[in-house]
């Protein structure tokens, strides 16, 4: 069933520091989607273990929170009609080698451990990342312009 779902959606390092941030923000826009958070962030280790706590045990970790703190990230929420699962299908496989034409990470990236953006991969999830990232500040709430005047 088709639902409207809130997901996280952040730009990692790499994709900040090639200049991906306008880009990325645009296909979510075209595609349909209400931006209702947005702030870029530099986030401790501690938090980014947090966020992937998941993956705490595998081989990569120490390596995926080095890279996850190279840079600035940009954080967002995205809502609208299925936003977690289209959401992912918008930013391809984990392995870019392996993502379709077209998805983000399939048009921008080559390596697993630099692959430009992530995205909630659940509606829990969703909602877990949602108020790890953005608990504090709250999201924004409001209403899309009628369309006398939004074509
Ligand atoms: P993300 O959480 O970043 O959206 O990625 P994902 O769900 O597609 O993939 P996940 O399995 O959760 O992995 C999180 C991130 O860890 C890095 N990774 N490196 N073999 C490796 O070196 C390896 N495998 C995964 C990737 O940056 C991946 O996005």
């Amino acid at each position: 069933m088709s639902t409207t779902e809130q997901t996280y959606i952040m730009i990692k390092p790499d994709g900040v520091q090639r200049g991906l941030v306008g880009e990325i923000i645009a296909r979510f826009e075209k595609r349909g989607f209400k931006l209702v958070a947005l702030k870029l962030a530099t986030p401790s280790k501690e938090h980014l273990e947090e966020h992937y706590k998941d993956l705490s045990s595998k081989p990569f970790f120490p390596r995926l929170i080095e890279y996850m703190m190279s840079g600035p990230v940009v954080c967002m929420v995205w809502e609208g009609l299925d936003a977690v699962k289209t959401g992912r299908a918008m930013l391809g496989a984990t392995n870019p080698l392996a993502s379709n034409p077209g998805t983000i990470r399939g048009d921008y990236a080559l390596q697993v451990g630099m692959n430009v953006c992530h995205g909630s991969d659940a509606v829990e999830t969703a909602k877990a990342e949602i108020e790890l990232w953005f608990g504090k500040e709250g999201i924004n709430q409001y209403k899309l312009a009628s369309s006398s005047w939004v074509y």
